[in-house]
């Protein structure tokens, strides 16, 4: 079944980033579904449903792309 796992995700303040950020983190091998919980001024919760284990480099590296900054887990 699938998986999956919060991270925290701090920069993001508007739907762009919302945007920007669940259009990388889709991108990423195995993610099925991205949502995103927006708290401008604060760490957002990133929700990621894969098929399978994802590992969380992967995810930093989306979140990087995007221009934001990975606070938690890794
Ligand atoms: Mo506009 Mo959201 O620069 O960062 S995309 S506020």
């Amino acid at each position: 079944g699938a998986l999956s796992a919060d991270f925290l995700v701090e920069g993001m303040t508007c739907s762009h980033c919302v945007s920007s950020v669940t259009e990388e983190l889709t991108a990423v091998d195995g993610v099925q579904q991205v949502a995103v919980d927006l708290r401008p001024g604060a760490a957002s919760v990133v929700t990621v449903t894969s098929s399978g284990p994802i590992s969380d480099d992967a995810v930093r590296a989306a979140v990087e792309e995007a221009g934001y900054t990975l606070t938690a887990p890794g």
